[in-house]
């Protein structure tokens, strides 16, 4: 039934998906000009690196199916906010609240929901920031607001996450105490590694000539 449905309306489908690609398209170059003014202005780039993704029809429809919605295309929109996901990457936690509180300024994005597992990690370890954001999309005909979800995360925060990920997909969800015990200990690592890797950047800030500030970032000849 599912096939079915999705075969005959696979037009609008498609259309749907389009949209949330110039969404992430959008979203990906309020970013990079953040960066690269900030770079600019600051002489310091906050943004290591960004990677988007578009979910698959298969992915949508499995999300519904599970949060127990009808299969259709008003559903995907209203209840699944992460059909366009971006994921920040930055150097140094402070970075995150950075990109958050200039993503929170745009006058054209409507911040819908903040979850801060940073300051309130999930109990298994997991760090991030994560915004589901509304942005206005300009098609030929009509304007349509799209709902994109925003993770920032520091490198090592990333490094974590990926990995977990991985793991829990081998254990199909049900990870082993050992292992679950293991993960959080690296969390709690990584949490003390962020904050060693900050003191120590914002210790060479202090002694570094002004001319030469370039975030910790060493300067490759
Ligand atoms: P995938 O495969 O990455 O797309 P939602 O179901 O999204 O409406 P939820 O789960 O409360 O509501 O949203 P939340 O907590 O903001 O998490 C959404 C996404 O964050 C997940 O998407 C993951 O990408 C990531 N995430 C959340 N918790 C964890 C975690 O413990 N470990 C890792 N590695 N990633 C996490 P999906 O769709 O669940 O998965």
């Amino acid at each position: 039934a599912i096939l079915q449905h999705y075969r005959q309306n696979a037009q609008q489908w498609k259309h749907l998906l389009l949209t949330y690609k110039f969404a992430l398209d959008e979203m990906s170059t309020k970013l990079m000009i953040l960066n690269e003014e900030f770079q600019f202005v600051h002489d310091y780039n906050p943004i290591e690196h960004i990677k988007t993704r578009l979910k698959t029809p298969e992915s949508i429809v499995d999300k519904l199916r599970r949060k127990g919605f009808e299969v259709n295309l008003g559903n995907a929109r209203a209840h699944i906010h992460d059909i366009a996901g971006v994921r920040v990457i930055c150097s140094f936690s402070t970075d995150i609240y950075r990109i958050y509180e200039m993503i929170c300024a745009q006058s054209d994005v409507t911040i819908v929901q903040v979850k801060d597992y940073v300051r309130q990690p999930k109990p298994n370890g997991y760090q991030s920031l994560h915004m589901i954001v509304e942005i206005p999309v300009f098609l030929t005909d009509r304007m349509e607001s799209v709902k994109v979800e925003i993770q920032i995360r520091t490198m090592a925060m990333d490094f974590w996450a990926s990995l977990e990920h991985k793991i829990y997909y081998k254990y199909n969800a049900n990870v082993p105490a050992s292992i679950r015990r293991q993960l959080k200990e690296a969390a709690d690592t990584i949490a003390s590694l962020d904050e060693q890797m900050l003191s120590l950047n914002e210790e060479v800030q202090q002694y570094r000539p002004d001319s030469d500030r370039t975030g910790g970032r060493p300067d490759i000849p």
